[in-house]
């Protein structure tokens, strides 16, 4: 089972550099404005994951420069349990204005990115 799950992660890997979305262009300034706005903002997430995959392409597509921690990794899994309330990927923390959210569903994750971004 687990070799399977490795050899599935690994073809979901394949597809996803093979097929890798292009992504939107913008000018220097919308760019910068865009890259600076994502910087309080990480995915937690796992490499493989179905789900994880589809928010990283979606935020390829939308060529916003989203940061990802491994939540197989310490202290990441650890932190996201601990603060977002589960250890579910993929998840969005958001820090803004002092507040921090921890946004589960890729879905929804994808609905506010492209409120956000697109
Ligand atoms: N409906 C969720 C499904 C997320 C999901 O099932 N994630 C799996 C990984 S692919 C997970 O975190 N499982 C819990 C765990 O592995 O601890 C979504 O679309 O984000």
């Amino acid at each position: 089972m687990k070799a399977l799950r490795w050899f599935v992660g690994k073809i979901i890997l394949l597809l996803n550099s093979l097929f890798s979305p292009r992504g939107i262009e913008r000018s220097a300034t919308a760019q910068q404005e865009i890259d600076t706005a994502v910087a309080n903002m990480q995915l937690y997430q796992f490499e493989t994951c179905p789900f994880c995959v589809k928010v990283r392409r979606h935020a390829k597509r939308l060529n916003i420069p989203l940061a990802t921690r491994n939540a197989k990794i310490s202290p990441w899994g650890q932190e996201l349990l601990e603060q977002g309330g589960k250890r579910t990927v993929p998840c969005l923390r958001i820090e803004e204005n002092g507040q921090v959210t921890w946004m589960y569903e890729s879905n929804d994750i994808i609905a506010y990115l492209d409120k956000r971004f697109a």
